[in-house]
């Protein structure tokens, strides 16, 4: 059945909620935090990261996992090693939760990866990501999956590390051109030694989506990270550009290890709106899986 047109506002239950004011006070958040930092780093890599990891647990063969629930804010997802500085984000928003308190927790970590997705921009802002309220909390990690099921950035091999990639993106249900386009998300923010172990950016404009990541891809040399600050690295494997300031894990170099994936590294390094475009839908898709959306409360906020 068709659905009438949307109304101005959304509803993340039970009240009316206005979402461009709730998208106004996370980009100022996202703004005046970058402000106060004055160290050209910004919330906005990390509340993508957020997003993702609420979502990426999903699984299709039992429809468990999600966005939905908001679980990361109770173990064991809390505690999960992937999730490591995840805090520093969901502390970033209670403000904006006090300001908003009927919309969910779980709408509010996905918005804000959309949010900084969008604001993400020089000249051009980021692509618009459609986006509907009605995720509902959970009240204890109860339903989490036991096991993290979010990738591990090396598998040891090439051929693993690809393979592994694969299989956590198939078991979410998206294909390898959905998957190359995700991972261009790494456009924005960087590694934290404290966090993940890795350092570093993989851009050099780390607050801006663009298709840099691809070009990097392709056009870098990239070679085994043996130094930091004049000492030897011992963190783990990962690689750098020629100069050394910018990096790739060894799941980003799997996308120009693999001919399939590299077709469509190659396709999105050249067009950028072919890239924006596929990555507004996967990403979209991504932050749906598993939510089943009451009808009544449920309307598509394009932007
Ligand atoms: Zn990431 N990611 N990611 N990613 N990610 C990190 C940071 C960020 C992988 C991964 O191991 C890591 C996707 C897929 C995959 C972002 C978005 C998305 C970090 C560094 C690691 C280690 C964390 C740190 O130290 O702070 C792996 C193995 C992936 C799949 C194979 C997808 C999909 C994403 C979004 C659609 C973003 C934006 C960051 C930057 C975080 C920040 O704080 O700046």
């Amino acid at each position: 059945t068709l659905l009438s047109p949307p109304p101005a506002y959304a509803q993340s239950s039970p009240n009316k909620t206005d979402i461009a004011s709730v998208k106004k006070s996370i980009a100022s958040l996202i703004e005046d935090d970058a402000e106060r930092r004055g160290d050209g780093t910004s919330l906005t890599g990390t509340f993508v990261r957020l997003a993702w990891h609420c979502a990426g647990t999903y699984s299709k063969v039992d429809n468990s996992g999600g966005s939905n629930g908001a679980r990361m804010r109770f173990d064991p997802e809390a505690s999960w090693g992937a999730n490591a500085g995840l805090d520093v984000a969901r502390k970033a928003l209670e403000g904006v939760k006090e300001k908003y308190p009927e919309v969910s927790y779980a709408d509010l970590y996905t918005l804000a990866g959309v949010v900084a997705v969008e604001e993400a921009g020089y000249v051009v802002l980021g692509p618009k990501i459609p986006f509907r309220l009605g995720r509902e909390d959970a009240a204890s990690g109860e339903t989490s999956p036991k096991e993290c099921g979010l990738p591990d950035a090396d598998k040891g091999s090439r051929k693993n590390t690809i393979q592994h990639v694969r299989d956590v993106f198939y078991r979410m249900g998206f294909n390898d051109r959905e998957i190359v386009a995700l991972l261009g998300a790494h456009a924005l923010g960087r590694c934290h030694e404290d966090r993940s172990g890795y350092w570093g950016p993989w851009t050099f404009a780390e607050n801006t989506f663009s298709n840099e990541y691809f070009r990097l891809l392709i056009e870098e040399r990239w070679s085994p990270k043996i130094s930091h600050n004049g000492k030897p690295w011992n963190g783990p494997d990962q690689f750098e550009d020629s100069t050394g300031k910018l990096m790739m894990l060894p799941s980003d170099l799997a996308l120009i290890q693999d001919p399939a994936f590299k077709k469509v590294v190659e396709l999105y390094a050249k067009n950028e709106e072919a890239f924006f475009k596929d990555f507004a839908s996967a990403f979209s898709k991504l932050l749906e899986l598993g939510v089943s959306f009451p009808s009544t409360k449920a309307w598509y906020q394009f932007w």
